[in-house]
């Protein structure tokens, strides 16, 4: 758990000011993927309201759903992506959240807006944030060097084992994300990402053990495995490969594809749970990041695209003009946006994930 020291200690004197009850409306809570909200935006948040943000980050999707719906964990606002706002919402561990008192959201895209519909149905529980896809990282020279003619743009790098096996001393590395990972070879395999066909997801499944041997890393550290030269290949999100990219030391050349089978895309989004303690705080932080310059600033450290039509005007050119941030039409097509599974769908899926993780 990180906390912001200098501001919580501004909090604390906020506090203070504010009389004996005020610590409780002077802190907010959040759970949000490791590195995926810039420092310096936390502490201008902190500046201007005086509530000091402990920022709780998780590398594991899995992870922060079982904290949600268990109820009670103290988080006043969370980032949680799509195909986990379904469940989370029929679960009932998501609070409506007062668009009356978010106004920013006005500057989203209307499509974005649309798209978080999908998933939330009720309309009212989910905010946009980020968005990207997951696909294929890779060193370029360490994979020229191995295999000249390797089908970057292609699952084949992943799911055919004799060329997989060709990577696997210069490392192999795989998101710890069970179902982006059946999705994606559920669509090498032709199928939906979203099939819900028994018969194709254990042929999917079969498919992945059969590469289990050469990956050396089932995690979310794409960013550092790529940057000091630990793996040369893997499957990660696109914005956590463009950010090793920008972070790489001479020499190493990392490049990301999505592949063109289709890939998952997904949206990360803004949710209160149903028992947050601060919810003004919670309002008040959701409608600060929908501020042009605030989420433009996220786009242009984070290597993600932005769903806010107000901060394209400030959002650097390197980002808007990346093909790999935000698709082209064509790639666009073939992305596939996963949906919730149902719990005990899920709950197999995961078992058996686990069963892979361990080799
Ligand atoms: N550095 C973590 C970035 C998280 C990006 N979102 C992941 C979405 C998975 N569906």
């Amino acid at each position: 758990m990180r906390i912001h020291v200098a501001a919580f200690l501004g909090a604390l004197l906020a506090a203070a000011a504010f009389g004996a009850n005020a610590s409780a409306d002077t802190r907010l809570t959040l759970l949000n993927w490791s590195d995926y909200l810039p420092d310096s935006l936390l502490s201008r948040f902190e500046a201007e309201t005086g509530i000091a943000v402990v920022y709780d980050a998780y590398e594991n999707g899995e992870d922060a759903e079982t904290r949600l719906i268990a109820g009670g964990s103290g988080y006043d606002v969370a980032v949680v992506s799509s195909e986990y706002i379904e469940r989370m919402v029929e679960g009932g561990a998501l609070a409506e959240i007062d668009r009356d008192l978010v106004p920013g959201v006005g500057n989203l895209d209307a499509e974005a807006v649309r798209w978080a519909y999908a998933f939330d149905r009720s309309g009212d529980r989910a905010i946009p944030y980020l968005w990207g896809t997951t696909g294929i990282g890779y060193d370029a020279q360490a994979v020229a060097r191995l295999m000249p003619d390797a089908p970057v743009d292609s699952w084949a790098m992943i799911f055919e084992p004799e060329i997989i096996s060709r990577f696997a001393d210069c490392g192999v590395s795989i998101v710890d994300s069970p179902e982006e990972i059946l999705a994606a070879a559920l669509i090498y395999l032709g199928h939906d990402g979203n099939s819900r066909d028994a018969d194709e997801i254990a042929a999917a499944q079969t498919l992945l053990s059969s590469i289990r041997p050469y990956v050396r890393f089932i995690d979310s550290s794409q960013i550092e495995v790529l940057v000091n030269g630990e793996a040369c290949l893997v499957v990660g999100w696109s914005g956590d490969v463009l950010a090793a990219a920008d972070g790489a030391a001479d020499g190493i050349d990392v490049q990301f594809r999505t592949p063109r089978e289709g890939a998952p895309v997904w949206i990360d989004m803004f949710v209160i749970p149903v028992d947050a303690p601060n919810l003004r705080a919670a309002h008040l932080f959701i409608d600060f990041m929908m501020r042009p310059e605030v989420i433009a600033a996220c786009a242009n450290e984070l290597w993600y695209a932005h769903p806010n039509t107000a901060a394209t005007p400030l959002t650097d050119e390197e980002i808007l003009n990346n093909p790999a941030i935000y698709p082209p039409a064509a790639t666009r097509e073939r992305l596939v946006a996963l949906r919730s599974r149902a719990p005990a769908e899920k709950r197999g899926i995961v078992r058996r994930w686990t069963l892979f993780k361990l080799g």
